[in-house]
């Protein structure tokens, strides 16, 4: 729930610094993250400008009609507008290495996030989950959980509501989904609960190098919450803060939240007691195993009952574009996983299968070593279709080691992919890469995929139906 605004302001000047009689701010950004700071701002009755480096940003129109004073600034970022200020608020898809604003903060100027302002307008508890991947499953099912315990949560974030859209809304608890780039400019949050699933190469063309990636991940931490962490991950392991409430998972060895085997079937545990046969899990893939192990640490830190959570652990269907079944066409599997947007969500893919796949992969790498893929690649696939900005670095990494086929379009991918598959096979469309060099996102990219596949000629066996139900 939120505050009332008097108090909100004094949290906002107290803990940031933000003052609404002589704070100079500036919304830098116009996307999601911007229209909902600046409806924000508005509300609690801030003087503020916006700055977006586009000419026409799409929300603007509507933000001016309803903030009939709105001041702002289109086209490339005037450094003395950011300079002048007091305050930048900065949306995440923009880098704080932007020179205009380089030159701002070496002036002095602060550089704030939209979950700060979150942090300081709320006294309700928020569970923050963060990581290379797994990051909107964990999110929903984490939502679905509390919801099926009797809560009320606001669930949002990274996610695609934006934190601040949340307080629209009663909540009794906040789910939120946090990237990198939002937590490298939060300092206020006091999660309850908080987690780094798991740290792997991503937008290193954005970030230092992974150590600088991870090191913003690990800010999720600030505060006194319970600590979740991935006893499989070395690097989230090395966040362990002794002085904390820690509350460990692993789908490999024995940790609070772990897999055990009884009987010839796995098992979800919590210590030594059962909690559900991961046969009942309705999700593709090993790495599902571990955010349902997450889930229900995150959910036990806040007192979540058992009982519930295993509910929703039984019906949740996981999301579109995550290793979702499209369909079997000619006995061919087709699974759409166009949100491994990296190399990590690519291996977790790939690993969990027993058999050889056919993999199509390619399209932005955002300055990630695809050498990582190699050993999967080799182990797990008997071909490789590859398309894309980047396709030629994957195949400089393949060096020869698995058959590759070049193609220009997703449905020269899914017909190339159809003539080297065979009865029994899977095609895995899981791209390692991020889409937006052919692609409007990656839903985009995975609606292709469906339709490209669902336009496939059939043959005796098909079952095209359950590839309708996917677009
Ligand atoms: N802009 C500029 N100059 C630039 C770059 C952007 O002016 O150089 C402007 C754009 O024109 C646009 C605004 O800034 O008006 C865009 O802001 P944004 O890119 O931060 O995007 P938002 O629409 O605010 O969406 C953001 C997240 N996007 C990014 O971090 C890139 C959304 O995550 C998130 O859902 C939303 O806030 C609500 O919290 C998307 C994402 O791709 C899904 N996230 C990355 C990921 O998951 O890997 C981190
Ligand atoms: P995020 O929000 O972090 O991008 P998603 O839940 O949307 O995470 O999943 C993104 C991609 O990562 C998908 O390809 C999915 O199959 C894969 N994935 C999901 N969970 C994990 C995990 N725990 N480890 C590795 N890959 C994962």
């Amino acid at each position: 729930m939120k505050l009332d605004n008097a108090t909100v302001k004094e949290r906002l000047k107290a803990a940031l610094g933000l003052d609404d009689t002589i704070s100079k701010i500036v919304v830098v950004g116009l996307g999601v993250t911007g229209v909902s700071v600046a409806r924000y701002l508005a509300s609690l009755e801030f003087d503020f400008v916006v700055a977006d480096s586009r000419e026409h940003p799409a929300g603007l129109a509507e933000l001016q009609e309803e903030i009939s004073s709105l001041m702002v600034f289109t086209g490339e970022f005037d450094e003395q507008l950011l300079t002048n200020a007091s305050h930048l608020i900065v949306s995440p898809g923009i880098s704080l290495t932007e020179y205009a604003i380089q030159q701002a903060i070496n002036h002095g100027v602060k550089v704030l996030g939209d979950i700060d302002l979150l942090a300081c307008s709320i006294n309700t508890p928020v569970i923050a989950i963060t990581g290379s991947n797994g990051k909107s499953t964990v999110t929903t099912l984490l939502g679905d959980m509390a919801k099926a315990a009797g809560r009320n949560p606001g669930v949002g974030g990274n996610l695609g509501l934006a934190a601040l859209d949340l307080l629209n809304q009663e909540a009794d608890l906040y789910v939120l989904e946090l990237s990198s780039f939002q937590l490298e400019r939060t300092t206020q949050l006091n999660a309850a609960a908080a987690t780094v699933l798991n740290i792997s190469a991503d937008h290193l063309d954005r970030h230092v190098d992974l150590a600088d990636y991870a090191a913003q991940k690990q800010r999720i931490f600030y505060g006194d919450g319970v600590m979740v962490l991935n006893a499989d991950d070395p690097i989230v392991s090395a966040m362990r803060d002794p002085g904390r409430t820690t509350l460990t998972f692993s789908i490999r060895n024995k940790a609070d939240f772990w897999i055990a085997q009884a009987h010839n079937q796995d098992y979800l545990m919590h210590h030594d007691k059962q909690l559900l046969a991961l046969a009942e899990l309705p999700l593709e893939g090993r790495h599902n195993a571990a955010n349902a192990l997450a889930a229900l640490a995150l959910g036990a830190a806040i007192g979540l009952s058992q009982e519930a959570m295993i509910t929703a652990l039984r019906s949740f269907q996981g999301l579109k574009h995550r290793m979702q079944v499209v369909g079997t066409v000619n006995g061919v599997t087709w699974v759409n996983d166009s949100k491994a947007t990296n190399i990590g969500a690519c291996i977790a893919a790939l690993q969990g299968y027993d058999r050889k796949v056919v993999l199509i992969a390619g399209g932005d790498a955002k300055g990630s070593d695809m050498n990582e893929l190699v050993p999967s690649i080799k182990e797990k696939t008997s071909c490789v279709i590859l398309m894309g900005k980047d396709a030629p670095l994957i195949e400089q990494a393949l060096a020869d080691c698995v058959p590759i086929i070049h193609v220009g379009s997703m449905k020269e991918a899914v017909k190339s992919a159809a003539s080297v598959a065979k009865n029994g096979d899977t095609v895995l469309l899981s791209p390692a890469c991020a889409s937006l060099d052919q692609y409007k996102n990656y839903q985009d990219r995975g609606d292709q995929f469906a339709t490209a596949v669902l336009s496939l000629p059939c043959s005796g066996n098909a079952n095209s139906t359950s590839v309708m139900a996917a677009l």
